[in-house]
């Protein structure tokens, strides 16, 4: 920052309130200069930052937080909305343990109106919030404020927010809805609305081309009002009763679409809507990575970028992951068995589908962020002879719970859910840890839920996914894995564990990635012996019986809640077969774990080598080094 600057007189918005309006173009590109250095530590998402900085800057001067309530949906795109709100100072350690988080909060900050991480929740909470304040306001109870979600285009294609702009028409309470389109989410956006927005651009380009083309020299000189007014204008449909508009359909007004890079030309709009009655929507423009240039151009890329140098920032290429271990195994397995449709709601990048889409396009998906309607989508697609696999994060998964259980498991169909980010996921945090998968699909009757040590078995479980009856989910973690070459395809006895390491007197079950945890820790050890447990559901149950009549003890280790998990699974069954071995769970704990390094939420968890050391000991077994070296 330097030393004059209109960004170091800004800590609250109380401050932005004192400056001249000249000074806002100014504190924009201060902000966005800061978002970029911030975010080039890497793991931060930087183009939806930047997006949104002229707004931020807009919506703190018209409106005053945190009486006001600002809702941003997802939250990835609120960093200058924390720098502008106390946390300036705390910006350097977004998303590191024990800093702030990468979303916006509720626990953090009074500026922060709602908790996110998932999309499309900020207008039901936004049409909730408005309800509430108007019945405390009949009752007298409550004052008036101003409410305020700003949704992205890629946001808009979830049901929910959908859904919630049905209620909001109907029942009309007043609030101002921000719709920032960068025609992104985070691949190219999609849907049937993204393609009339941009029949709306074309119209605003060719206005404004018209105006300034006219008007050019007294662009800024003259009344804003006049200028658009005479533009015929941006906001046409707003004044036009016979619009096809979509919004205005669904009884809400409509505004726009305005350039969203032109701080007082947002001012401007903010303050003429906020005296408007009733549900309002403001459609504004913006570029995903503006101001920074290689952003710009590669707005994929750097929606969540490695660490770069600000003064020349570059792509880095990134290792090899389980994402890309499922995606090339489905590449080659299309040319196999051309039944095959890979479904991805909104997360091509991330699941490993790059080249998938662009090899099968005729065999790909995108739903845009509604995971309720890509699990549907592919019951619908196994009820007609395809065999749909649903490339899915387990966070995102929650989403689609009943559409599992109602469209899917009932009729036994054969969709197969390749589930990623299975386990903690690290800086993300509490919203995006997917750690309740084992137990919400393992109570669905006729499922079946396996876990792959390695690329090879993931290839194996994934080949063999799709001549089962039911469907089946194959969870992974984040994170890298050797690859294995392509053409290989292990055989696996479905339902089968794997005794890795042998021993009696006690028993490790490991679960996917906790399984390299419990090798590390039974190192030097007499008689411990390891399986890999990688079905969830069926489990093994010789192998567990089997274990149960010898061992002194079994430990049940999972990246996953112990409620409900894996461990709950081996209980229950030990239970009903009256074995009573002592047994030990050990797994995510009953509380939303922070966002951290995985390798630090691990040992947070106990469940790391370390800790399954101190479980050893406490059952009795020398463990040889000291726990913690
Ligand atoms: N599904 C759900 C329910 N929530 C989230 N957050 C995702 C998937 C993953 N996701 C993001 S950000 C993002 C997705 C799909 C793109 C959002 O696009 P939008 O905003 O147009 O709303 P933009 O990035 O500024 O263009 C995260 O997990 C952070
Ligand atoms: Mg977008």
């Amino acid at each position: 920052m330097k030393p004059s600057s209109v960004l170091e007189r800004v800590n609250y918005p109380e401050d932005l309130k004192k400056l001249s309006l000249e000074e806002l173009e100014p504190l924009s590109e201060e902000l966005r200069s800061e978002i970029i250095r911030i975010c080039s530590r890497g793991g931060l998402h930087l183009a939806s930052s930047l997006g949104t900085v002229e707004l931020t800057v807009a919506l703190h001067r018209v409106f005053s937080s945190p009486k006001d309530r600002l809702l941003w949906d997802v939250g990835h795109q609120s960093y200058g909305h924390k720098i502008l709100t106390g946390r300036k100072d705390q910006m350097d350690n977004i998303k590191k343990e024990g800093g702030i988080s990468g979303f916006t909060k509720v626990s953090e900050s009074v500026h922060d109106a709602i908790t996110v991480g998932h999309a499309s929740t900020s207008l039901a909470n936004a049409f909730g919030m408005a309800l509430a304040r108007d019945a405390m306001l009949g009752d007298g109870t409550g004052e008036f404020y101003h409410i305020i979600p700003i949704i992205g285009d890629g946001a808009l294609t979830g049901g929910m927010a959908l859904a919630a702009i049905n209620n909001i028409g109907y029942k009309k309470p007043k609030m101002l809805i921000i719709l920032n389109d960068n025609e992104m989410s985070i691949s190219e956006n999609v849907g049937a609305l993204n393609t009339y927005f941009r029949t709306l651009q074309v119209q605003k380009w060719f206005q404004d081309a018209e105006a300034s083309g006219k008007n050019l020299v007294r662009r800024f000189s003259r009344p804003l009002e006049q200028m658009i007014t005479n533009a015929k204008d941006a906001a046409r449909t707003f004044f036009d009763p016979h619009s096809k508009n979509p919004f205005n359909a669904m009884g809400l007004r409509y505004v726009g679409p305005v350039d969203g890079h032109n701080v007082l030309q947002l001012v401007y709009w903010l303050e003429k809507i906020k005296e408007l009655e009733g549900p309002t929507i403001l459609h504004i423009l913006t570029k995903k990575g503006k101001g920074m240039n290689i952003a710009e151009h590669d707005p994929i890329y750097w929606h969540s970028p490695s660490k770069f140098n600000p003064s020349q920032p570059e792509e880095v290429q990134k290792g090899y992951s389980w994402s890309n271990a499922f995606g090339d195994a489905a590449t080659e397995l299309v040319d196999q068995r051309r039944d095959i449709y890979v479904i991805t709601p909104a997360m091509r990048e991330g699941s490993g589908l790059v080249e998938f889409a662009q090899k099968h396009p005729d065999r790909y998906l995108d739903t845009g962020i509604a995971e309720e309607v890509a699990v549907t989508a592919a019951a619908g697609m196994a009820l007609r002879g395809m065999k749909p696999i649903v490339a899915i994060y387990s966070t995102f998964l929650q989403r689609g719970y009943d559409q599992v259980l109602h469209d899917i498991a009932i009729e036994k169909l054969n969709v197969v859910f390749a589930i990623d980010r299975a386990g903690v996921v690290g800086a993300d945090g509490p919203t995006h840890h997917g750690v309740f998968d084992l137990s919400f699909l393992r109570n669905i009757p006729n499922i079946s839920i396996c876990a792959p040590k390695d690329a090879f078995e993931l290839r194996a479980m994934l080949k063999k996914s799709l001549e089962q009856h039911g469907p089946v989910a194959i969870r992974y973690p984040r994170g890298s894995v050797k690859p294995a070459p392509a053409g290989t395809w292990d055989d696996i006895v479905w339902g089968s564990w794997e005794r890795l390491v042998p021993g009696n007197d006690v028993v490790i079950l490991a679960v996917g990635k906790t399984l390299e945890y419990a090798l590390e820790a039974v190192k030097g050890t007499k008689d411990v012996g390891v399986i890999n447990a990688r079905f969830i559901k069926p489990l093994d149950t010789t192998m567990l019986e089997d274990i149960a009549q010898r061992a002194r003890a079994i430990i049940t280790l999972e990246d996953n809640t112990v409620v409900g998990g894996f461990g709950a699974a081996v209980l229950e069954h030990l239970a009903s077969r009256d074995l009573k071995p002592d047994v030990r769970l050990m797994g995510i704990p009953d509380h939303f774990m922070d966002h951290a390094e995985v390798a630090s939420l691990h040992a947070q968890a106990g469940i790391d080598a370390a800790g399954i050391k101190v479980m050893l000991e406490s059952l009795g077994v020398p463990v040889g080094v000291v726990v913690g070296d």
